[in-house]
């Protein structure tokens, strides 16, 4: 029996959005947030793909500042992956977990030292069993005559400090801090004992990027990709135990038994969200929701640097399967990360008209300062390297961590379904990001709508021609 689909799948370049009557009278009036999971709303609707040339350390650190978020590859060693988390969490926080301590009979002139050494304006006082009995700062003993005098005699003493507990929120923290006209909040448990300090530097600092996608204790947040064998719930577990907001469970087919069962037993043993993929049908959103998805990443075959569609056969042309995988998330009440293909903001904006709550994005951000690997030069222009995942490259790459070396068969059993390729060097993640955003802000507008939950409901799309998709860039005119 010949079975085929009556309609014919679209993608970002066949359509175009009908442009509607809008009340949007400033680009400023648009909000950009969206869920990434069904607990997690970022302030932009953008994520940086677990792609080895896109998302480590400082691009996730750059993501998340930026409102967005960065998910960690898994091509390395559970503990490499740890330390990037690490480092991701220990950016910008709220909450100096160890704050740098002295004994109540230490003299003035070590205090001193102490804080010129660690470059710090103040020290917790401790007794031997790490109970708070003071805070020193610069203030207290920068104009002191007698060096030798215990550090007891000028600190603020317990009963005058001003504390808090472990859970302190920045606002309440904020609002501390200014009523007493005070710098600095040590944190205490029920033994009084110093679990923290919380400083008004260190809130400062944390205003400069006001819209960063931040964790209850106001550390940035990132996400981990994991792959569904054995190790990976180790993998998984190790990185949330390091600070991982989210997992995303990463498989080319994600319509799996083996995504499903792995979904199902990091559901038991993870308390953060989950999130599934790819998948590119409708039964496929159903199937991963029904095993606890918190969100589902759409995408098969649809990425730059992907080949699976002409190794395999299979896949379905990125608007359409967005739109049919949504239209199932938003009656599920899940989360659709649209994932691949998007290279400009007109892609982002018709893959969230299409339904997406968030878009992944890998290629377009690979050539930023940010991504990992140097740049090279080619012919007087600057490039920087981006590679599938599944490339040849990769693929000999993962052998190489997984068995500690490589043989010569090992070459020879490689069916790549992702190439290696460059990109043009551009600047700063900030840069790319304003960009982006800023075509989804007009984006917004032209469809007359507030939120992106608004352009679910006003969006339409409209098939276009040959002749239609010529006329949408520049044309007739000698580019310069
Ligand atoms: P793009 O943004 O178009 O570069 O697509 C990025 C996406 O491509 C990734 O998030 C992933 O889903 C997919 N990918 C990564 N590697 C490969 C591959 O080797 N086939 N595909």
């Amino acid at each position: 029996p010949m079975k085929i689909r009556s309609d014919v799948a679209l993608t970002f370049d066949d359509v175009l959005l009908v442009p509607r009557r809008s009340d949007v009278r400033s680009r400023k009036q648009v909000d950009t947030s969206s869920y990434l999971t069904k607990q997690i709303r970022l302030k932009i609707p953008i994520v940086s793909a677990n792609m080895d040339t896109v998302t480590e350390t400082r691009m996730a650190i750059a993501m998340a500042r930026q409102g967005g978020i960065g998910i960690l590859h898994r091509f390395m060693t559970i503990p490499q992956q740890v330390e990037m988390v690490e480092r991701v969490k220990r950016a910008e926080s709220m909450i100096v977990d160890n704050p740098i301590t002295i004994a109540a009979s230490a003299t003035v002139q070590q205090a001193r030292e102490l804080m010129a050494e660690r470059e710090v304006g103040g020290l917790v006082v401790v007794s031997d069993e790490g109970k708070l009995l003071g805070m020193v700062t610069t203030r207290d003993v920068l104009l002191a005559v007698n060096g030798d005098a215990p550090v007891s005699q000028v600190m603020t003493p317990r009963e005058r400090l001003v504390v808090a507990g472990k859970e302190e929120t920045l606002e309440s923290a904020r609002e501390k801090l200014y009523q007493h006209r005070i710098e600095k909040l040590p944190l205490v448990d029920e033994n009084d004992r110093v679990v923290g300090l919380i400083t008004a530097q260190d809130i400062v600092k944390i205003q400069e990027h006001p819209n960063a996608t931040k964790d209850a204790r106001g550390r940035l947040m990132v996400g981990v990709a994991v792959g569904a064998r054995g190790e990976d719930v180790e993998r998984a577990q190790a990185c949330v135990e390091a600070g991982a907001d989210v997992v995303v469970i990463d498989i080319a087919h994600g319509h799996s038994d083996l995504v499903l069962d792995m979904l199902r037993t990091l559901k038991k043993k993870l308390s953060v969200p989950i999130i599934a993929g790819n998948v590119a049908t409708a039964e496929g959103v159903r199937d991963l929701a029904e095993a606890g998805a918190d969100a589902v990443k759409v995408g098969v075959g649809a990425g730059s640097i992907c080949i699976t569609r002409v190794v395999t056969g299979f896949g379905i042309p990125q608007l359409t399967a967005i739109l049919e995988c949504a239209r199932e998330g938003q009656r599920l009440g899940v989360p659709i990360i649209a994932d691949g293909g998007v290279r400009n903001s007109g892609d982002l904006v018709k893959a969230l008209a299409a339904g997406a709550s968030t878009v992944m994005l890998g290629s377009a951000l690979a050539g930023t300062d940010e991504s990992p690997g140097a740049s090279v030069v080619r012919e007087g222009r600057r490039y920087k390297v981006v590679r599938g995942m599944a490339s040849l490259t990769a693929n000999i790459q993962r052998k190489a961590i997984e068995k500690g070396e490589i043989s010569e068969e090992d070459w020879g059993e490689v069916v790549p379904e992702g190439v290696e390729a460059i990109v043009p060097a551009r600047g700063t993640v900030v840069d790319i990001l304003h960009q982006f955003v800023g075509g989804l802000r007009s984006g917004l507008s032209y469809a007359g709508a507030h939120t992106i939950e608004e352009l679910w409901k006003n969006a339409e799309f409209v098939p276009i021609t040959q002749a239609g998709y010529r006329e949408s860039g520049a044309h007739d005119v000698s580019k310069i």
